[in-house]
C-alpha cells in the first residue's frame, strides 16, 4: 500500500519514527482526518526550529487533513524535559499570557483557518487550567506506573542530574491534550520533533487505557535538523532564528538561508519549502553543475522569507543584499543600513572631526598611514556609499548617519560599521 502523503514526506526525509507505519498508511488512504503539533509558550516568538512540524502539518492540510495548532498555555506554566539536561527555569504567569499571544499570532500568519479543512487552534489551559489536583490524580495519575514514566528517555536521562516532581509530570500533562483532542476534535495523530517521541508515545497510552476500543491514535516525530559541518542548525551570529521580525530582520532572515551551505541546501528545501519533487531534483542537478550560481540557496530564502514575513519584506531583503554587494549604499535608508550591516565589524570612535586617512587607521580600516593614504588614493575607501578620493578631506558630523554611525568600505566587500560615542 502507498500513500502519495506519506511518500512524500519520506522522500522530504521528514519522518523519524511513527507508532504504526501501516495503520496510519492505511487510515490516511481511508479519510480526511484531524491532527495536532503543541508548541509551548517558552518565549514570545517561535524560532525556526519550531517551524518543521508545523510545515509538515501544512503539507498535511495541503492534502484534506484538518491541523490543529495548541498553543500550551498550561504546560509552559509547567516546563518540559524533552531533551533538556537541566530543569527550567519557572516564567512568571504574566510572561506566559504575553508568550501565547506572540505565537498564535504567528500560527495565524502560517495556516489557513478558513477553508474547509481551515486550521484550528486551541490552547491547553482550557482544559487544564481548571483540572482539581484530585481530578489529576485519580483519572489520570492512576493510568501510568511510576516505571514506565521512569522509563521514557527524557526522564531516565534526567535521573543522575535530577528532575522535580513538576517536570517528571509534564508528559502525563501533554498526554491528556491528546486524550482531550482524541475525545473532542476527533484529533487523530500527534506530530513532534525526535525529543517528543516519549511526550507522544504517552497520550497513545493514556488514550488506550482511556478506551475500550482498538487504539485508533498515531505518533509521527520529524528528525533533528542537522547541518553537514556538524555545527547546530538555526543559529546566525546574533543566535536562534527567530520568526519575530523585530527579532530577526527578514534581511537576516533571508541571509541566514542564502548563506546554506551546498552540501545542505536541497535537504532543507525538502525540510523546509513546498517547491515540488520535480523542481527541487531540478535544483540539486545545478547545485551539482553550478555551484556558484548559488540558485538553490536563493530559491530557499525566498520561499522562506515570503512564507514568514511576505512578499514585500522579500522584496526589500532582496534589494538589501543587492545594494551591499554592488556598494550602492545610498539606495538604501539608514535603517536598512543599519539592519544590514548589524553583523559586520563595528569600532567605537568619539565624536570629534578627523582627518579621513587618521580616521580609518584608528578604525583598523587600513593598517598604516601608508597604507590608509594609498586606499584614499586608489579610491578604494567610501564613506556610507560616497567614495572619497581626497587624502585631505575631514570626516565630520555630515558623516554620520542619525549622529550615531558610519559605513566604511574598503575594497569591494569589506564593511566596517564605526559607531560614535
Ligand atoms: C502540549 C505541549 C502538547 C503537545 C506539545 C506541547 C509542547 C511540547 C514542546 N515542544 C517544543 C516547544 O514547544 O515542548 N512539549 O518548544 C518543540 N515544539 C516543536 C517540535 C520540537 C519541540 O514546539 O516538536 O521538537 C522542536 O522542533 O522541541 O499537548
Amino acid at each position: 500500500m502507498t500513500n502519495t502523503l506519506l511518500d512524500d514526506l519520506k522522500w522530504r526525509g521528514l519522518l523519524y519514527q511513527q507508532t504504526d507505519e501501516e495503520g496510519l498508511e492505511g487510515l490516511l488512504n481511508k479519510e480526511k482526518i484531524s491532527l495536532y503539533c503543541g508548541v509551548d509558550p517558552t518565549a514570545d516568538s517561535m524560532h525556526i526550529g519550531h517551524i518543521v512540524p508545523l510545515l509538515t502539518l501544512r503539507r498535511f492540510q495541503m492534502h484534506g487533513h484538518r491541523p490543529i495548532l495548541l498553543v500550551g498555555g498550561a504546560t509552559g506554566m509547567i516546563g518540559d524535559p524533552s531533551g533538556r539536561s537541566e530543569e527550567r527555569q519557572l516564567q512568571t504567569p504574566e510572561q506566559i499570557d504575553k508568550n501565547v499571544q506572540g505565537i498564535k499570532k504567528q500560527m495565524e500568519q502560517i495556516f489557513d483557518f478558513n477553508s474547509e479543512n481551515g486550521a484550528q487552534m486551541v490552547n491547553n489551559n482550557d482544559w487544564i487550567g481548571s483540572m482539581t489536583i484530585i481530578e489529576f490524580l485519580r483519572d489520570f495519575g492512576k493510568l501510568l506506573g511510576v516505571n514506565y514514566m521512569l522509563a521514557k528517555d527524557n526522564v531516565a536521562s534526567r535521573l543522575d542530574s535530577g528532575i522535580s516532581f513538576t517536570e517528571f509530570s509534564y508528559m502525563l500533562i501533554q498526554g491528556i491534550d491528546f486524550n482531550h483532542l482524541y475525545d473532542n476534535y476527533g484529533c487523530r495523530v500527534q506530530i513532534g520533533g525526535s525529543d517528543q517521541w516519549g511526550n507522544i508515545t504517552t497520550g497513545l497510552e493514556v488514550i488506550r487505557k482511556m478506551h475500550d476500543e482498538e487504539t485508533k491514535a498515531f505518533g509521527i516525530t520529524i528528525p533533528l535538523v542537522t547541518k553537514a559541518d556538524g555545527t547546530k542548525f538555526g543559529k546566525s551570529a546574533g543566535g536562534a532564528v527567530w520568526l519575530d521580525a523585530e527579532k530577526t530582520s527578514p534581511y537576516e532572515f533571508y541571509q541566514f538561508w542564502i548563506n546554506t551551505a551546498d552540501a545542505d541546501v536541497i535537504k532543507y528545501m525538502k525540510i523546509f519549502t513546498f517547491i515540488e519533487r520535480e523542481e527541487i531534483e531540478a535544483f540539486e542537478v545545478t547545485v551539482e553543475e553550478e555551484p556558484h550560481l548559488r540558485k538553490a540557496q536563493k530559491a530557499l530564502a525566498e520561499e522562506m522569507t515570503r512564507l514568514i514575513h511576505g512578499q514585500e519584506a522579500l522584496d526589500n531583503a532582496i534589494r538589501i543584499s543587492k545594494a551591499l554587494f554592488s556598494g550602492d549604499l545610498k539606495s538604501l535608508s539608514t535603517d536598512e543600513m543599519k539592519d544590514a550591516f548589524k553583523d559586520v565589524p563595528s569600532f567605537e570612535m568619539p565624536k570629534e572631526d578627523k582627518n579621513i586617512v587618521d580616521f580609518i587607521v584608528e578604525a583598523g580600516i587600513s593598517s598604516s598611514k601608508r597604507q590608509g593614504r594609498e586606499d584614499v588614493n586608489n579610491g578604494a575607501i567610501s564613506f556610507n556609499g560616497e567614495k572619497i578620493t581626497d587624502t585631505q578631506y575631514v570626516v565630520d558630523a555630515t558623516d554620520r548617519l542619525e549622529d550615531e554611525f558610519t559605513i566604511v568600505r574598503r575594497g569591494r566587500r569589506n564593511y566596517t560599521m564605526v559607531k560614535f560615542v
